[in-house]
């Protein structure tokens, strides 16, 4: 959606939501980003202690990609790993206000056990940089957002 003319090298020129591109003022909300589900680690004991599965297996472990709590995507299964890779892709369109979550969950027969934080909570910075890992509480998360298209 354009929301006004700019210069893209006039700082302040358009609001921080809504960056300068080829002459317009261009809102992030409204738009179709590819949100891609690189990889992750976890740490060698869940929460609390213990062992993530039964005779001290190894966690098995898939992430949800939840849009305002509401689980949007979800990736498939890595058994048995500390250091899942998953390289896969969902579409989401984001609406200003939103928040994205990164749910790292490890897969068991009996329940789920939810070892994760929250990883995104400037969706902006989060659009523009277009990418982050930040490990929180030992389980880190790789991201990688592109807009539709590009
Ligand atoms: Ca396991
Ligand atoms: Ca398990």
């Amino acid at each position: 959606m354009t929301v006004g003319g700019c210069t893209q090298w006039v700082q302040g020129a358009c609001k921080a939501d809504a960056p300068c591109e080829k002459g317009e003022c261009v809102s992030l909300w409204g738009q179709t980003y590819d949100v891609t589900v690189v990889k992750a680690t976890l740490p060698s004991e869940p929460e609390g202690g213990g062992t993530w599965d039964g005779f001290g297996g190894m966690p098995d472990p898939y992430v949800l990609v939840e849009v305002n709590d509401v689980a949007v995507c979800k990736t498939s299964t890595v058994q048995d790993t500390f250091t899942p890779s998953w390289n896969e892709q969902c579409s989401i369109k984001f609406a200003k206000g939103d928040t994205l979550t990164f749910h790292v969950m490890d897969e068991d027969l009996t329940s789920d056990d939810d070892v994760s934080w929250d990883y995104v909570t400037d969706l902006v910075s989060a659009i523009k940089k277009g990418n982050s890992g930040a490990p929180s509480g030992g389980v880190g998360v790789v991201w990688e957002i592109e807009r539709s298209g590009q």
